[in-house]
């Protein structure tokens, strides 16, 4: 079962939510024509659930950060975004507001016995600064959001997404920042209830298809498809993401490191390999890698309209 992608869909049960969610790609895709083009964003780690009524699951690394940054930028080119996210992970525009930092942007005051809510001066020139794009992508209608916290639910909603952006042929980019599970437990070998502790669980995983080779060879086989590869071993990072890059036949692979992932990342194309990178003075004045990495790939996605065309 481990290598055949079809077989897997087969037997993955399908997401109570997914026609909801499909039914919205639809509208926003219908909609997202006149954009320059569009962009799928998948961001955040998937889980593997243990169990159906699910107490415990294996998760993958990923605070969502690439991609919900990564959407902000393609929005900023004219691009329409479906972003794609782990629940409760990192999305564009809220991201610069999450937790505690919200609320250490606030003041109480009081008057009259009651309180009120005030915006310290001081953050709001930030907060306007965000709020102007976050109001924009609203009114322009060219974000749309859909959640996945399973693996399960990330491919069935991958080949979906794919689905509804290959009429976009190759104006539509496929960025896939998210951390997927490459083990995951067969729904027939899954308990039903909560692992009783009462011995050590026999739990075996098994791999999950290859879905970048479906993917670009038959869902969306015209457009731009950039994966990622994040390893933590540097010796292993530009074989295996080159390696990938051969397999699949695609585009674009974004080699990074978990430890540097936020300074720096190897694009390994055809071609080449070429580092970005930001210096030290950079990241402390709070610049974000992926500004450079999505001008970039703007760049060559329009290279690519070009020659293709
Ligand atoms: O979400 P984040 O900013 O914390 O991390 C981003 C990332 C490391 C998950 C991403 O850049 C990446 O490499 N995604 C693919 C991971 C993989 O090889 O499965």
């Amino acid at each position: 079962m481990g290598s055949n992608w079809e077989e897997f869909y087969a037997n993955l049960p399908k997401p109570k939510d997914l026609d909801h969610s499909i039914k919205l790609l639809e509208k926003f895709s219908e909609r997202a024509h006149n954009a320059k083009g569009i962009v799928l964003v998948t961001s955040g780690g998937t889980t593997v659930p243990l169990e159906y009524n699910t107490v415990r699951f294996v998760d993958n690394f990923s605070a969502g950060t690439r991609g919900s940054v990564s959407a902000e930028y393609f929005l900023e080119q004219g691009y329409a975004v479906v972003f794609m996210y782990r629940l409760k992970t990192l999305e564009p525009y809220s991201r610069h507001f999450t937790g505690q930092k919200f609320l250490d942007m606030l003041e109480l005051k009081e008057a009259d016995g009651k309180n009120s809510v005030a915006m310290l001066p001081e953050y709001s020139d930030r907060i306007a600064e965000v709020l102007v794009k976050y109001k924009q992508a609203l009114k322009q209608e060219k974000l749309l959001q859909i959640t996945f916290t399973t693996v399960a639910e990330y491919l069935w909603l991958l080949r979906a997404v794919c689905q509804a952006l290959a009429s976009f042929e190759r104006r539509a980019i496929i960025y896939l920042a998210a951390a997927v599970s490459d083990f995951y437990v067969p729904p027939h070998e899954m308990s039903v209830h909560k692992i009783q502790s009462s011995g050590p669980p026999n739990i075996s995983l098994q791999l999950v298809p290859k879905i970048l080779k479906p993917l670009v060879s038959l869902w969306v086989p015209k457009a731009f498809v950039i994966s990622f590869k994040l390893e933590t071993d540097e010796n292993l990072l530009i074989k295996k993401a080159r390696d990938s890059l051969n397999n699949y036949n695609h585009n674009l692979v974004i080699a990074n490191m978990l430890q540097t992932r936020k300074q720096r990342v190897v694009m390994v194309t055809k071609e080449k390999n070429y580092e970005i990178f930001l210096t030290d003075e950079q990241l402390e004045k709070g610049e974000e890698i992926e500004k450079y990495i999505i001008d970039d790939l703007v760049d060559r996605h329009s290279q690519f309209l070009k020659i293709q065309s």
